[in-house]
């Protein structure tokens, strides 16, 4: 295994070099508004295996208060703590941003050009194939009992959050156009991800194979299970992304 690069993002990739940059973000940017990570010490499915096993598809529509419970509990921390410096900077600089994250941050930061992979717990679904119905999940009120499941309001039966769970495909627009991102993109900065979960990571080595420089920025120095990276810079990304911003 080959030793990380430890590196100022600066250095290796000064801002004004770059005209197409891609982040691929993941739970390691929301972790300052107090989200939690899922994989690694402190990570969700580290502590509670049994709530990651509840995130699987083939375990609809049992699953569907914990759903609530754990996307829907992501978003109502997340407007309460609102997005971080790191996801103000990406807003800032106009980069387009690729996120596993189903929190809303990056578009309540202001980011305008957000590809959400792996959808938004701020958008429900009628679990009713039948019935179709798709709209904003109402999660600005007090929280609700545990085990809650809100009912459509077209039909009556369940809403689930519009998340993508282990096992289901990614809406295939929403991969579409992220593969077309990287593609042309000139710098991809994985940003807080463990990079793991495929789909998602395949981004890495596809936008490398189109001649992108590819950082990886996270605060852990263990090299991800896949290593596409030309280098890591190890560091919380709320102080190595600000400082990249006010390079000149
Ligand atoms: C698919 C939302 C085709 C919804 C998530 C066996 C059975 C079934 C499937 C599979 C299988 N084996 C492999 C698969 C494929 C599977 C997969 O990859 N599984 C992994 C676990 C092996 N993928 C899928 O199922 C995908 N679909 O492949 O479709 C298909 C169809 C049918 C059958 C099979 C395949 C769909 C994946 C959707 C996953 N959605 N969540 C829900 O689960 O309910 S997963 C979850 O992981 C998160 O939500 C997040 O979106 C995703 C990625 O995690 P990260 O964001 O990277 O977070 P993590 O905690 O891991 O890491 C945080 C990092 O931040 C750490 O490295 C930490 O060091 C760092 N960090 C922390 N703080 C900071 C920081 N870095 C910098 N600064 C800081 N301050």
């Amino acid at each position: 295994m080959r030793e990380p690069t430890h590196v100022d993002l600066a250095d290796i990739a000064p801002r004004g070099r770059f005209h197409n940059v891609v982040a691929l973000t993941g739970a390691g940017i929301s972790a300052a508004a107090g989200l939690g990570t899922f994989r690694g010490a402190g990570g969700l499915w580290t502590a509670q295996p049994d709530v990651e096993a509840a995130m699987h598809a083939h375990e609809l529509p049992g699953n569907v208060p914990a759903l609530w419970d754990v996307w829907g509990g992501i978003r109502r921390r997340a407007l309460m703590a609102g997005p971080s410096a790191a996801h103000q900077v990406l807003a800032e600089l106009g980069v387009r941003v690729i996120t596993q994250n189903i929190d809303g941050l990056h578009q309540d930061a202001g980011s305008t050009d957000v590809l959400e992979l792996h959808g938004s717990a701020g958008r429900a679904a009628c679990l009713n194939p039948a019935c179709g119905y798709r709209g904003r999940s109402d999660l600005a009120g007090p929280p609700p009992p545990p085990g809650h499941v809100p009912p459509c309001p077209a039909c009556g039966g369940q809403l689930r959050p519009d998340v993508v769970l282990f096992g289901e495909t990614l809406d295939p627009h929403t991969w579409q156009a992220a593969q077309e991102a990287v593609e042309h993109a000139d710098l991809m900065l994985a940003i807080g991800t463990s990079a793991f979960v495929t789909p998602a990571i395949w981004l890495v080595p596809m936008a490398r194979d189109h001649g992108a420089l590819c950082v990886n920025l996270n605060v852990d120095d263990s090299l991800p299970r896949l290593d596409p990276f030309h280098a890591h810079v190890i560091g919380d990304c709320q102080e190595t992304l600000p400082r990249w911003l006010e390079q000149r």
